[in-house]
């Protein structure tokens, strides 16, 4: 991992595992343009670094993220507002589309831009104490950072008017219930568990990894036939890696195989 010290976010490294924690806690990690711009700079930072094969994001203290910095947003222009809003979706994509597989390890208020963000990685774990929802329309405001987009995408249209028109949280059964989250484990248990789900897709192979994530995502709004077709050029890819032909010709061997991400 390239070090660097960052204010607002600590990151660290586990074998081949990078967790990057949200490290403003008098604040319930809320996220102001400071910490927008560290975690943008860290996940693309990370999406290069080869010795990095899955990201976990996780929060300080009693919250995941509370949302968007309210007292930053209280003096906000319009002008303010859009770059604000313009530079939550630059990140929340930043993270979306690196092609290691992200894991949210939400750990208690998830909250407006926080589950905006929880929304953008691949897979949501949650701690049975975490509290999900988006509330911004209880400050007059509108999701900002994707909100309107990728929560209908993942639990529905209508349950994500629900949620967005109530803006009531939910608890983690609840948002598993729903299919809003993966996974509801013990607080003491959400980074082990997570990190044993992290070390599991670390062992696989790192190409495949990727085309899978983006064949996913980009055919997800595709008719059928199109994101078929696209599969088909992804298997190709994956069927010309190093890596395809190291993970087959290990299983002949009958041992692990040893993936490069080439
Ligand atoms: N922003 C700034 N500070 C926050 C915060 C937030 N989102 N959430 C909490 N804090 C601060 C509190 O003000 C308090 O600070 P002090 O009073 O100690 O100085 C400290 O964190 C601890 O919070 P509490 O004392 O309130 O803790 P409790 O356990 O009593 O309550 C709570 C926890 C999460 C229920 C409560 O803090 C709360 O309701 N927080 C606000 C949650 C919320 O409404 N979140 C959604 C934020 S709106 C857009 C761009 C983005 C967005 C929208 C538009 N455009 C550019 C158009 C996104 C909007 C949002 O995310």
């Amino acid at each position: 991992v390239i070090s660097m010290s960052w204010k607002n976010i600590t990151l660290t490294q586990e074998e081949t595992i990078a967790i990057v924690t949200l490290n403003r806690p008098k604040v319930l990690n809320a996220l102001n343009t400071e910490t927008l711009n560290e975690l943008y700079k860290v996940f693309t930072q990370l999406d290069g670094d080869t010795g990095i094969r899955v990201i976990i994001i996780t929060g300080s203290g009693k919250a995941f993220i509370a949302g968007a910095d309210i007292s930053e947003m209280n003096t906000y222009t319009p002008d303010e507002a859009r770059a604000f809003s313009q530079l939550g979706h630059k990140t929340m994509d930043a993270i979306q589309n690196t092609g290691k597989p992200v894991i949210a390890a939400v750990n208690g208020f998830t909250l407006g831009g926080g589950l905006e963000l929880a929304l953008a990685c691949d897979i949501i774990i949650a701690s049975e104490n975490a509290v999900l929802g988006l509330p911004e329309v209880n400050l007059g405001l509108i999701q900002g950072f994707g909100g309107t987009q990728r929560l209908p995408r993942l639990v529905g249209k209508a349950r994500a008017k629900e949620l967005i028109f109530t803006g009531e949280a939910l608890k983690a059964p609840r948002a598993y219930e729903i299919g809003l989250v993966n996974k509801v484990v013990p607080q003491e248990d959400l980074l082990p568990e997570v990190e044993k789900m992290a070390q599991v897709i670390s062992r696989k192979g790192p190409v495949a990894l990727t085309l899978a994530k983006s064949g996913i995502d980009s055919g997800y709004d595709l008719p059928l036939s199109d994101g078929c077709n696209k599969e088909i050029v992804a298997f190709v890819e994956s069927f010309s890696s190093q890596d395809r032909e190291e993970g087959i010709k290990a299983f002949l061997e009958k041992r692990k195989p040893v993936f490069t991400g080439k």
